[in-house]
């Protein structure tokens, strides 16, 4: 019997030695430890044994008992150790590699060239003045010297919602509205840009939606040389300084007079080339000075005050400024379009 329990022990001995994992040990611990097994058996059978030999053999066999606990509960901790140490190893983070590159978007082309000629006159001591898109058509047409059924009403087809609401055509109405705010007192000195609406076939130079930036500058002994000053100051910041602009008469029924101005050609210089068709000047704004209707409609006194106005399609100006060459690329939302505009 004492021969039994040592080979059991040397068995059991060199199971745990080989045991490689956590579940191979509890095998060899069922095995030898558990009821069914060996070691129970070895109990079981000391019933034939005399008195004397019990008490011998029972300390034996708690010996090889605890000899086998002991090698197993080493085994484990030698396995558990293992175990964690590979997982450290394989969920190891490499604190020194370098992140992910985050994606950052940027302003679209045409916020970029609203902020900008924003900015510019912001500098030159306006203020920005917004209003609504969904407009009446007091503002948009009436205050501007546009009764129902003057012609110059079919220059603007317009979305309406109802007979006296519609999408603002333009955002003249916003100086209208300021101007009213003053009540007749001057200074008025104001950058309105925003969205517009017009009733217009789309296409590479049309839209049916669009942006306007229009100025307006009322007060006492505000002349035509103010304006021109003005937007000299305007055009050379924006396309150079060399830049050079010119006045040719035209007519709104909000301005007289009226006109549209030309900046010299940023690509030729003047000379003519293909961007300006040969003439050397380009078309990038329409001004004039404020009607005298106008400003009394408004509640300003037409012999005290003056004023002068201008107006500019932001489009017109990135097109130009970037050479895109249909308007619609500002709508589609192609990002291989916007990227080019991503500041580096
Ligand atoms: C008030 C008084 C006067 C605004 C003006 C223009 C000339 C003009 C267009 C050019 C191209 C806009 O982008 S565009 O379609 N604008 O030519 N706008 S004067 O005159 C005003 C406005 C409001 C109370």
């Amino acid at each position: 019997m004492k021969e039994r329990l040592q080979q059991l022990q040397q068995e059991a001995l060199e199971k745990i030695e080989q045991a490689n994992d956590l579940k191979a040990l509890n095998d060899v611990r069922v095995a030898y430890l558990g009821k069914k097994g060996p070691i129970t058996e070895v109990l079981r059978g000391m019933g034939a044994l005399s008195p004397e030999e019990r008490p011998v053999m029972g300390a034996l066999v708690n010996e090889v008992r605890e000899v086998i606990q002991t090698a197993l509960e080493a085994k484990q901790a030698t396995l558990e150790q293992a175990e964690v140490e590979k997982k450290l190893a394989s969920e190891a983070i490499d604190v020194t590699l370098p992140g992910r590159p985050v994606k950052r978007g940027n302003h679209h082309p045409l916020t970029r060239v609203i902020e900008e000629i924003e900015d510019l006159f912001i500098g030159m001591g306006y203020t920005i003045a917004e209003g609504p898109e969904v407009e009446k058509d007091y503002y948009n047409f009436e205050a501007l010297n546009l009764p129902k059924g003057h012609p110059a009403r079919d220059m603007q087809d317009s979305f309406y919602i109802t007979e006296e609401i519609l999408l603002r055509t333009h955002t003249s109405p916003v100086q209208a509205r300021t101007m009213e705010k003053h009540q007749g007192r001057g200074p008025v000195k104001i950058i309105c840009p925003g969205k517009v609406y017009r009733r217009d076939n789309d296409d590479a130079t049309h839209s049916h939606q669009f942006t306007q930036i229009e100025g307006l500058v009322v007060d006492e002994n505000i002349r035509m040389s103010d304006l021109k000053g003005t937007l000299r100051e305007f055009a050379r910041k924006m396309f150079g300084e060399d830049r050079d602009i010119r006045f040719r008469p035209s007519f709104f029924p909000f301005t007289e007079p009226s006109v549209e101005v030309d900046v010299s050609c940023a690509n030729c210089g003047g000379h003519g080339c293909s961007v300006c068709k040969g003439t050397g000047w380009i078309e990038i704004l329409g001004a004039g000075m404020v009607h005298p209707n106008v400003l009394e409609m408004a509640g300003f006194d037409s012999k005290k005050y003056t004023g002068f106005a201008f107006g500019m399609g932001p489009e017109r100006i990135a097109m130009l400024k970037y050479g895109i060459d249909d308007i619609r690329h500002f709508y589609q939302n192609d990002v291989r379009f916007l990227q080019q505009f991503n500041r580096v």
